[in-house]
């Protein structure tokens, strides 16, 4: 069994994968400052939403946030557990303070539809610091991505795994796995980047494609366009309707 087929087989019967040392250290440095800048801004701006802490389309909060969308070991797996023509349906951070939790310190799916044998949606995780039972490493239930109800919460923690990985691990998991981050007990942050990705056919959370500046879109390579959702765009007219097949808007042929 080669390496890519045991990793495809844990997705499969076990909803979760970690797949280590994806990405370069200078990368996660990167990125991590990234992320603390978004987060003081999102502070100052909006310091009592619900998920205080969260940073939305971290696409748009840095240059190599953004550019992680075109990430080429990123976009294989994607391609090979989920589909090459998949699109994001949230990009996000999820971070733990110091002796804290987060809104995702809750028993949770990230997608709300159960179709059995099919993946709707799949979630990733890059983390940003290592991921340790004291830091918080996020509990999830194994093979619950077949299950059509959340467990109960004794359930769920009786049974439940961890996620223990270090920074620049890559975690890949079905969107209807159960699972939880947990509580940071030490002194310091635990972050991490959080996407979700939907089937092209399906509606984003967010209008990327027109949120995005023209200068963060172009700055995109084919793959990173296509994960924001350039080529699932609806014509606004008759014209963009009967433009030549290379310039249409939702290109043909993706299912
Ligand atoms: O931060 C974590 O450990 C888990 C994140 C999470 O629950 C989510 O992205 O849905």
């Amino acid at each position: 069994m080669t390496e890519l087929e045991r990793i495809k087989q844990q997705f499969n019967t076990v909803g979760a994968v970690v797949v280590p040392s994806v990405f370069h250290a200078d990368l996660i440095e990167q990125l991590l400052a990234e992320l603390e800048v978004a987060i003081d801004e999102d502070h100052q701006l909006r310091p009592d939403v619900f998920d205080a802490g969260m940073v939305h389309n971290c696409m748009t909060r840095g240059k190599n946030m953004l550019a992680l969308l075109d990430h080429s070991a990123l976009n294989n797996y994607l391609s090979e557990l989920f589909t090459p023509h998949c699109i994001v349906y949230a990009y996000q951070s999820s971070s733990l303070p110091p002796k804290k939790g987060n809104y995702g310190t809750r028993i949770h799916v990230d997608c709300p539809r159960f179709i059995p044998d099919y993946v709707s949606n799949i979630g990733v995780i890059i983390p940003l610091n290592d991921f340790t039972l004291e830091n918080g490493a996020t509990f999830y239930l194994a093979g619950s991505h077949r299950m059509s109800e959340l467990p109960a919460e004794q359930e769920f923690y009786a049974r439940a795994q961890r996620l223990v990985c270090s920074k620049g691990d890559l975690i890949l998991f079905n969107a209807r796995l159960v699972h939880a981050a947990g509580v940071n007990n030490t002194q310091h942050t635990r972050h991490a980047l959080t996407i979700n990705l939907c089937r092209p056919y399906m509606r984003q959370r967010f209008d990327f494609p027109r949120l995005m500046t023209k200068q963060q879109i172009e700055s995109l390579g084919e793959n990173g366009r296509k994960l924001i959702g350039m080529n699932v765009r609806m014509p606004a007219s008759l014209d963009e309707f009967y433009l030549p097949a290379d310039q249409r808007l939702y290109k043909p042929g993706q299912e």
